[in-house]
């Protein structure tokens, strides 16, 4: 695969996890959905031809089982969440170039299509295996009806995916100690028929896809080791009604598998798109069959299915392959696993009621972390940020300067731009472009709030308000130079706040779609003359924040309660889409306590101190290593520590961290680790100090 920058002179298309069609959508599912929609427009602002097209995912157990709960068919349950979600998603400025649903004429036949060509190709066979069943239902127990323990990692797992544990994609009679979903009892394995995709066959190319797969590391690292493990074929059908018919098979009771013909919407939705604008204009042919670069945001638990599946899949069928794969961390409210069933979330519908505008969400939630890392929502760090950022720098520098302009010159200063400027911007330009070639949405944000605060520094330097009678060319050269800062912010800023960005431009008196400029738009001036502007942010208050935060507690005060009552909160309703964490640890997965216990001797033999991260950095080859240099007050230490994949190293340079200093020094991938850092969990979650506990201090 080349891997040349974007802008390439190829079609691209981005895509986001299909949200299944089975309940309200909330900030969890928004993260993707709007991280997408900024990278798609950041893609165009570069000047790459691209399209962003998702659908609803109709199919699967997640419906089904709702659907069920609710007593409505499952077509007419999922139509009635697609059309919902085809509302919401251009209230937050989300916009799909098309948005189908899996269930429609486009999927069906194409997902026909590609079943049938993997079985020309000899790609799939047939294989009698042990499904579960549930005798009193009277049913057989695919994915979601069925729960057990993971047999990889020994935690609660669903069907199909060990959700709650290891993450991985769980084959019908692996999981242990079935129990049905439906009634509780315990489930009994029956033998069935059905149909298997060789995806072992696919293990070196796979390898060799990911070598060149671009997007985040997780994306990555996570299934080399799967293929390192071995590759298991995949099960393609499951006993139900609801679902697409394997072709040639329609009088068996069996359909494809979910996860079959929900990536292949991806295809349907890019196809659709290119029949409603023609072919001439964007083919989809090109993109999937010939040359284009397919581009896919996801969340962290379904590396998997694309990353393995869906490209064996589309190597089978004679289609592309993704050339990035961006896969998101996922949304904790205030420091908790959002869950749907506790009401520990925000919701789409409820944050747009409450009367913020959709670019304050899209901005936090693109630049609060970077893509793979988990993001804590609270109302008083969105309060923080918005006011801070997009109020006290963006809007701030926005405001002052149009009205200075205006005022002073009725629009824009006929002058040229400073040197000084033009650099400063064309360096916001590479920041945003690098940005962009590195999936790094936040960089892009950044750049632009960065640009923006180096505006205004400058005319507080500058101090144009006392020029304008001594020296009035010095004064309207640095209006000049304030008005392109603040064309420039609003050019950048785009991808991530589109609304904000196109009143900041048709308050500079441009025409037409802030979206339809490329970057270079940034260092063209505006027009002479323009309207005296008005303040485009406003302050969020503190009493507002504080009703806010009362309302989510007592929402999740009033689910627990119910919870209390015996709610059943465990059958969670939804789906994580990009972004639901699991939910505080049960005690039945923590791991036991230690039985024997130690003396305070052999505890004061442990030497831990206080350190300082200098430096982070990954360990080539080593998947999950990263060496990092921690001041201890006496020295400086090398560590390896195992965390490469968990944390955002360039986030880590001057955190406090704790670190046993007395271990014997190890030697791994060559790289000599003297200490150890300490981290709670498989997340890795660093221990730090809440006081001010200088560097070296020993812990006891
Ligand atoms: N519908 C939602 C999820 O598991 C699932 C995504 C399909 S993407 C092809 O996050
Ligand atoms: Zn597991």
């Amino acid at each position: 695969m080349s891997n040349d920058e974007f802008p390439t002179d190829r079609p691209a298309v981005v895509t986001c996890g299909l949200p299944y069609a089975n309940g309200d959508l909330h900030i969890g599912h928004l993260r993707g959905y709007i991280g997408a929609d900024a990278f798609n427009r950041a893609l165009q602002t570069l000047g790459q031809q691209s399209a962003y097209v998702c659908g609803s995912d109709m199919h699967g157990t997640p419906v089904a089982v709702n659907a069920e709960q609710e007593g409505v068919e499952p077509e007419e349950f999922a139509l009635e969440w697609h059309e919902q979600y085809e509302e919401t998603f251009p209230q937050f400025n989300v916009e799909f170039d098309n948005y189908g649903h899996t269930h429609d004429e486009t999927n069906t036949e194409l997902t026909q299509e590609i079943v049938r060509e993997l079985d020309k190709e000899g790609y799939i066979y047939e294989k009698e295996i042990q499904v579960a069943y549930d005798p009193d239902a009277d049913q057989y127990l695919p994915d979601r009806y069925v729960e057990g323990t993971c047999p990889y990692c020994g935690e609660k797992a669903r069907g199909d995916e060990c959700d709650e544990g290891c993450q991985r994609h769980l084959e019908p009679g692996e999981v242990e100690d079935p129990t049905s979903t439906i009634t509780g009892n315990p489930a009994e394995y029956r033998e069935r028929t059905h149909k298997f995709f060789e995806v072992s066959e696919f293990a070196d190319f796979l390898t060799e896809f990911l070598d060149g797969l671009e997007g985040t590391s997780n994306a990555r690292n996570q299934p080399r080791q799967w293929i390192e493990d071995g590759l298991q074929d995949w099960c393609l059908t499951r006993d139900m009604e609801w679902g697409i018919d394997y072709p040639g098979e329609e009088e068996r009771d069996i359909v494809l598998y979910v996860w079959v013909d929900a990536p292949i919407e991806y295809i349907a939705s890019t196809k659709q798109h290119s029949e409603r604008v023609g072919k001439d204009e964007y083919d989809w042919e090109q993109v999937w069959k010939d040359e284009g670069d397919i581009v896919h945001v996801i969340g962290r638990d379904i590396i998997q299915h694309h990353t393995i599946f869906w490209p064996a899949m589309l190597e089978g069928a004679g289609y592309n392959k993704p050339r990035g794969i961006a896969a998101t961390g996922f949304i904790t409210i205030n420091g908790k696993g959002l869950s749907t069933s506790r009401n520990r979330a925000i919701w789409a519908k409820e944050y747009l009621d409450e009367g913020f505008h959709p670019d304050l969400l899209r901005y936090y939630l693109t630049t609060t972390g970077g893509l793979q890392q988990d993001v804590d929502f609270s109302w008083d760090a969105f309060q923080e940020k918005v006011n801070g950022e997009l109020v006290g720098t963006v809007g701030n520098f926005w405001y002052r300067s149009l009205l200075f302009a205006y005022r002073n010159y009725e629009g824009t200063p006929e002058t040229d731009v400073s040197e000084e400027v033009l650099a400063r911007i064309e360096g916001a330009i590479d920041d945003v472009r690098e940005s962009v070639n590195e999936y790094d949405l936040r960089g892009i944000g950044q750049a632009a709030t960065q640009l923006a605060q180096y505006g205004n520094e400058y005319i507080q330097r500058n101090e144009p308000w006392k020029l304008t009678d001594e020296e009035p060319e010095t004064a309207a050269q640095v209006i000049r130079d304030c008005v392109q800062i603040a064309k420039a912010v609003g050019v950048l800023l785009e991808p991530i706040t589109p609304d904000k960005a196109q009143a900041l431009w048709e308050q500079l008196g441009e025409d037409g779609a802030v979206a339809d400029a490329h970057l270079e738009a940034a260092l063209e001036a505006p027009p002479r003359t323009f309207e005296e502007p008005g303040e485009l942010f406003e302050k969020i208050e503190d009493d507002r924040v504080a009703e806010l935060n009362e309302k989510l507690a007592e929402r999740v005060a009033a689910a627990s309660d119910d919870d209390d009552e015996g709610a059943d909160a465990e059958t969670e309703s939804d789906d994580t889409a990009a972004g639901e964490a699991s939910d505080m640890a049960d005690i039945d997965d923590l791991e036991p306590l230690a039985e024997d216990r130690i003396g305070f001797e052999d505890f004061q033999e442990l030497d831990i101190r206080v350190g300082r991260i200098e430096s982070a950095e990954g360990i080539e080859d080593a998947d999950d290593l990263a060496r990092l240099e921690v001041d201890i007050g006496f020295e400086t230490r090398q560590v390896v520590a195992g965390i490469k994949q968990l944390h955002d190293l360039e986030e880590l340079p001057g955190e406090k961290c704790i670190l046993l200093a007395n271990m014997e020094p190890a030697e791994l991938f060559g790289v000599e680790s003297n200490g150890m850092i300490l981290a709670a969990g498989e997340e890795a979650d660093l221990l730090t100090t809440h006081g001010d506990a200088e560097v070296g201090t020993k812990v006891q």
